[in-house]
């Protein structure tokens, strides 16, 4: 209670506090508040809690290559993957030498788990590191490396009685190959979903650099480092001294700023580690299972039939029977390779016995190798041979097909059903039939690397090969079967996740916490209030608990779930806190009333990305799997995933519900596509406007054609006033529409764009406004297309300028009007990078024309190939050219993936660029300077081009008009296009659609309308 007023100001104070009551009142009949469900309303655990074992970028604090982002590649400490020891950087706090000098001595810092390298770039400026024993030395030796590029530091040495000496300090990007190496660290891993890489590829590395101290008698105190320049984030790890330039003495510091080193004993979460000893791929990777492998049919938990047939199995086929190895946990092939202990492998025969004939079942990896094979007999004679081993994929006569493969050091699958990879047969006819077979020995002669994995043997008058036991295995090149596919998994803080389902596996959610480095991304804590960002009168109480049961989920196994409030109450609206996952799920909810009655919604609920509005964003989520964050937890301009709001306005105001049953109708995805309700809150009384969906979610017209978006009012106090808003593409900012200029019903819930303008392309969404509140609705996007000719045609004259094509990619794809593309490889080789300008020179047959404009189509695969960028220039006699255009791209990510497609910009995905120009050309001269990523694309591919412009020359297009019979009319037209109609010719005029019109169509005249204009709008 408030202490009583003063009597005197009894009136006014009451007067104030009436209002407020007042305003308090119908601000909680108004707004949307938590409605506290039955714990058994909740059928699934979805979110991972803050204490569950926690992710690998929690064991770092900043990366090599994101900098404080905290994101993609950086080093880890040896150990970190038991399987590679020798893989990463120096155990912290141990002594080690650089490969070129044993003197050269350094220590890394005392702990990979806590700061271990002073972090200096554009955003980190400066820094410094203290000497815990101030000592003098001639020279000090700075040990660093830089990610994203190189750099240029300035240095300042300080002594005891603060006098300095300054200098310059060169740092190295850590893939850079100087002679001051330091380290060696032949892999690093991806903390955006625990890969290792460059795996015994002489890289990352760590540098040293010297420093030369004058005052060679005076203890140095600290080092301070300033940035200067150069895009490379450096890293500074370990600093040695020296008095004579020839030893060198570990300095233990102080300074550090962050944590860059994953360390020993850390989740190894997307390496399978110790499955195997050798794979087929990989490169000097092969003998350390960095590379694609084999694994034991059953592995694959999605293709269970795939893989090597299981550990012991007699396989028969073509008259011959294998038996692979006992156990696939223990070496299980004869590996041979240009490797240290794999140039030769010898089986033992357990049983020797006489053969007429071997049959040896292998196969290759990188390509055929030539083995020679020497038969040992009881009798000391040998017998030698040559054969190929063929490689693994597409060779003929397999007697075994794989039809899957594993990367172990990336957790990739592949090649699944595909065909390969495939197992052959060598067979070997012996000279000595009557000497039993001892053993068989394999050496390597050439190619990449073979596994042998069986032997079958023909017995003098037999008429079939009959498994040959043996030992001596050298190799384990098969994951078994029960091998976890990820090894370190959050397996027991979901039952279900938003990725994978009840399959609990990929993405899902993850509490605010659980990602120490950026405490508030997440969903917030269990039980706390939030409040929705789209519509501030909404607010939700999250579920009580994120260890047990947390949402109301539903799939098309899982169809139904039924919540029940814990305190019936009626409401006149309701809300539900949810998203979807795989695109939007549509739902059914049935109300259920303590008076028998009950009332029948649906919705739609939309996919945790993207869309909009949102009441809320974690701004990160968690793979189950790999037990990494991604989408750039905390940082993304982009703030994903989201939940969203679901509303209904009720017809029963009166009787209190008592049960929401929600069901699963169907889903853009049928299968995978799989919602979940968080929370539900509701309101009593007047309430703020319901929009329904937004129809079309998306449109393409050509220019001056007519668009129409439609969004319902579903519910809301009124008086509701409604209007349409648009953005500009990539924009921030909403503006209001007027009805003018072609715009109407821009304050009603159907918006009619006619003869819509190229600067109408962007995105639309309606917003609802009552005394209570506002809603806004979903957005719809309008792409509206050049109606310009394009000018070139099939068969046109065109030829590339440089480089090449592959046979079913040339470039008369660039204009043959279909999806099919056009790649062109640049004129070095066909590897990356790419190296532009590379692109071609078209004639148009239609003549001399006046070009203002280009849309370019992207390709089907390879985003990088996109081009960046494109010059057009004009001729009249294909030798001198002048310049037209030359703009920069962003074509969008999107695939036109059906290359059989006519091409067709309100289908397919495209860009346009507009441009000045009123000079006439025979040819054109396009190319292409960059592409999206030059380092790694090695070519620039289209999926079409169209030059757009005029034909000045051409005879206009022309519509006629014929009278038939019974009052029927025929219109035909010079030119195919859309038809289009309007009763009236006085400004604005209201041109409809029609419909295509190609030559004639004959129409029936409506008695009811008195005149009625035609023309034909062509494209
Ligand atoms: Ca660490
Ligand atoms: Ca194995
Ligand atoms: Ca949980
Ligand atoms: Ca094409």
């Amino acid at each position: 209670m408030k202490p009583r007023k003063p009597a005197a100001l009894t009136t006014c104070s009451r007067a104030v506090t009436l209002l407020g009551l007042v305003a308090a009142s119908a601000a909680s009949r108004a707004e949307f508040q938590p409605i506290d469900l039955l714990p058994q309303s909740f059928n699934a655990d979805v979110v991972v809690e803050k204490t569950a074992p926690p992710p690998l970028p929690a064991f770092v604090t900043a990366t090599m290559d994101g900098g404080t982002n905290n994101n993609a590649w950086t080093f880890y400490e040896q150990g970190y993957d038991p399987s590679r020891p020798n893989t990463g950087l120096p155990p912290a706090g141990t002594d080690f030498s650089t490969p070129n000098d044993p003197n050269r001595v350094y220590r890394l810092a005392p702990s990979a788990a806590e700061p271990n390298a002073l972090l200096v770039y554009s955003a980190l400026p400066q820094g410094k590191l203290t000497f815990q024993t101030p000592t003098a030395y001639t020279l000090l030796s700075i040990v660093s490396a830089a990610g994203s590029g190189t750099a240029v530091l300035d240095y300042t040495v300080r002594f005891t009685d603060d006098t300095t000496e300054s200098g310059t300090l060169n740092i190295y990007d850590w893939f850079n190959t100087p002679f001051e190496i330091a380290w060696v660290a032949n892999g690093r891993v991806n903390t955006d979903n625990g890969q290792l890489g460059a795996l015994y590829s002489g890289n990352p590395k760590l540098f040293y650099a010297d420093i030369p101290i004058v005052n060679n008698t005076k203890p140095i105190k600290e080092v301070e480092f300033r940035y200067s320049s150069g895009n490379g984030r450096t890293a500074i790890f370990a600093i040695s001294g020296s008095q004579d330039g020839v030893t060198w003495t570990p300095v233990a510091l102080a300074g550090f700023t962050h944590d860059v080193i994953i360390e020993a004993g850390a989740p190894l979460t997307g390496v399978l580690s110790g499955y195997t000893t050798v794979v087929l791929d990989g490169g000097n990777g092969a003998t350390n299972s960095a590379g694609n492998g084999f694994y034991e049919v059953g592995f694959n938990r999605d293709a269970p039939s795939t893989g090597l047939p299981a550990a012991g199995t007699t396989v028969t086929n073509a008259g011959r029977a294998f038996a692979f190895a006992p156990d696939y946990s223990q070496n299980n092939v004869f590996f041979v390779g240009p490797y240290e202990g794999y140039l030769t492998a010898r089986a033992n025969l357990v049983n020797p016995a006489a053969y007429q004939a071997l049959s040896v079942l292998n196969c290759s990896g990188n390509g055929p190798v030539t083995l020679n094979v020497v038969v040992y007999h009881a009798d000391s004679t040998t017998e030698s041979f040559q054969i190929d081993s063929p490689d693994w994929f597409n060779q003929p006569n397999p007697f075994y097909v794989v039809n899957g493969r594993f990367n172990p050091s990336t957790l990739g699958i592949d090649a699944v059903n595909s065909g390969n990879p495939r197992l052959y047969t060598n067979d070997i006819a012996l000279a000595n039939t009557a000497s039993p077979v001892t053993a068989v020995e394999f050496t390597y002669l050439g190619g990449g690397r073979a596994a042998v994995f069986a032997l079958a043997g023909l017995a003098p008058g037999a008429d079939m090969f009959l498994p040959v036991e043996v030992t001596g295995y050298n190799g384990d090149a098969v994951v078994e079967a029960s091998a976890p596919r990820f090894p370190a998994a959050l397996t027991n803080v979901t039952t279900v996740s938003m990725d994978g389902g009840t399959n609990n596996t990929g993405n899902t959610w993850y509490e605010q916490g659980y990602y120490p480095l950026i405490p508030d991304s997440g969903l917030p804590a269990a039980g706390s209030l939030v409040t929705s960002q789209a519509q501030p009168d909404h607010h939700y109480r999250m579920p009580a608990s994120y260890t047990g049961p947390n949402a109301v989920f539903v799939d098309y196994a899982h169809p139904e779930a039924n919540l029940i409030p814990a305190r019936p109450q009626p409401y006149s609206a309701l809300s539900f806190l949810s998203a979807t996952a795989n695109n939007n799920v549509t739902n059914e909810v049935v109300i259920q009333y303590a008076d028998g009655t009950s009332e029948t919604n649906t919705f739609v609920s939309r996919d945790w990305f993207n869309n909009e509005p949102f009441a809320f964003s974690t701004r990160g989520r968690v793979n189950l799997n790999t037990r990494t964050l991604n989408n750039d937890p905390g940082r993304t301009t982009t703030p994903n995933p989201r939940l969203y709001e679901a509303q209904f306005a009720l017809q029963n105001t009166t009787s209190p519900v008592t049960n929401i049953v929600v069901r699963f109708l169907g889903a853009v995805n049928p299968t995978t596509g799989r919602m979940v309700i968080l929370a539900v809150s509701g309101t009593l009384g007047d309430f703020a406007p319901i929009l329904g969906d937004i129809t079309p979610a998306s449109a393409g017209v050509y220019e001056g054609g007519t668009v129409t978006f439609t969004c319902p009012l579903v519910g809301g106090t009124e008086p509701v006033s409604l209007r349409w808003q648009y953005r500009a593409p990539g924009g921030s900012e909403w503006t209001d529409l007027a009805n003018s200029g072609g715009i109407s019903g821009a304050d009603t819930a159907q918006l009619v764009l006619n003869s819509a303008a190229l600067a109408q392309t962007g995105e639309y969404r309606l917003t609802a406004t009552n005394a209570v509140g506002f809603a806004l609705s979903g957005v719809a996007r309008l792409t509206v297309v050049s109606s310009m000719q394009d000018v070139t045609q099939p068969g046109d004259f065109i030829y590339i300028l440089d480089g090449s094509s592959p046979g079913a990619e040339t470039v008369d794809h660039a204009i043959d009007n279909l999806v099919q593309k056009y790649l062109n490889f640049d004129a070095f080789d066909t590897a990356a990078p790419y190296v532009g300008p590379q692109g071609f020179v078209v004639r148009p047959s239609v003549g001399p024309t006046i070009v203002r404009g280009v849309r370019i189509y992207t390709a089907n695969d390879a985003e990088a190939r996109d081009p960046a960028d494109v010059v057009i220039e004009g001729s009249n006699d294909g030798v001198s050219w002048t310049l037209i255009s030359s703009n920069a791209l962003t074509l969008p990510s999107g695939r036109n993936t059906v290359t059989t497609e006519m091409i067709d910009p309100l289908v397919h995905f495209h860009q346009e660029v507009y441009f000045a120009n009123e000079t006439e050309f025979a040819y054109y001269r396009v190319q292409f300077y960059n592409v999206k990523n030059n380092s790694a694309a090695n070519s620039v591919q289209i999926a079409e081009i169209e030059l757009l412009g005029i034909v000045p020359g051409a005879e206009p297009p022309t519509l006629t008009l014929t009278v038939g019979t019974g009052g029927t009319l025929t219109l035909t037209t010079s030119q195919p296009g859309t038809l289009q109609s309007t009763t009236s010719l006085t400004p604005p005029i209201q041109w409809v659609d029609e419909g295509p019109i190609s030559g004639s169509i004959t129409i029936t005249p409506s008695t009811e309308v008195p005149v009625k204009f035609y023309r034909v709008r062509v494209p």
